[in-house]
């Protein structure tokens, strides 16, 4: 049995149940509690000392890394294959999957810009202070640690929507002249990027594809459509949660002249 540990509201967990879900694979959750810091506990760190979900267990094998997980759990069933059989298009399904890690800092340098932020911010000095120094990973904690100092002002924030705005760029062109980013069918490709484009849309950023990409959009709504976008999402979704990353998303972006142009 697949054994995944993976956070409710996490952007990387949400690839992975998106691709087992299209599958219809049986796995057993180890939900990781992020905002309590459940994954800076030793059982975990054990399992993944860089502190981060999801995390793939199956027989001895540990795997990390959400892109590398969901290509290797649509492999072990070919008959249910996401990745499309042509070599060319497993290659441009690979480089979506790369890519990803930069799409991954961009909604994370929102949602901390955002709504974590005001979660870090209503903690004590000290204790965010402690969690900046849990972080393994000093580069993302300096800029966490920016991005709490000065939210939409900080530099790393103008960087991520551009990329994000680059991203829905990609999307569409990729849509030119066929209904899925690797031709007539809903492929890996989709379920590697939508948690991303997800994440984009709970900040309050949908606009960033809705008043400019009507093919994007209509893409979007057929993913959302799908069975596998409400079971890997809803069963995990907490709604207040939800509600307060939109406010804080909108209270950010929407007020900040520097975000107009994008929305
Ligand atoms: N490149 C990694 C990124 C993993 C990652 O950063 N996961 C986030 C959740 S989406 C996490 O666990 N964050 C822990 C934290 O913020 O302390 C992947 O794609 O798996």
């Amino acid at each position: 049995m697949l054994k995944l540990y993976h956070g409710a509201n996490s952007v990387c967990s949400i690839k992975v149940r998106l691709v087992l879900e299209e599958k219809a694979m049986a796995w057993e959750s180890h939900h990781i509690d992020l905002p309590s810091g459940q994954q800076f506990d030793p059982d975990f760190l054990a399992l993944n000392p860089r502190a981060f979900v999801p995390v793939l267990i199956h027989g001895d094998l540990i795997l990390r890394e959400s892109s590398v997980i969901a290509e290797y759990i649509d492999a072990l069933d070919p008959a249910t294959a996401l990745m499309p059989a042509d070599l060319g298009k497993q290659a441009l399904t690979r480089i979506w999957g790369t890519q990803c890690l930069e799409y991954h800092d961009s909604v994370n340098t929102l949602t901390f810009g955002s709504y974590q932020r005001q979660m870090l911010l209503a903690k004590s000095p000290e204790e965010r202070e402690a969690r900046f120094a849990a972080m393994p990973d000093q580069m993302r904690a300096k800029k966490v640690q920016d991005l709490v100092e000065n939210g939409a002002a900080s530099p790393h924030m103008t960087v991520a929507i551009e990329r994000m705005a680059r991203l829905c760029a990609e999307i569409d062109a990729s849509l030119d002249g066929q209904d899925w980013l690797m031709g007539d069918s809903y492929s890996l490709a989709e379920a590697l990027v939508t948690a991303y484009i997800f994440r984009t849309e709970c900040v309050g950023l949908a606009g960033l594809w809705e008043s400019r990409y009507p093919r994007m959009s209509d893409w979007y709504q057929r993913v959302k459509a799908r069975a596998s976008f409400e079971a890997a999402i809803a069963p995990w979704l907490d709604k207040p949660a939800m509600d307060k990353m939109l406010n804080a998303g909108k209270e950010t972006f929407l007020n900040d002249k520097n975000f107009a142009s994008y929305l």
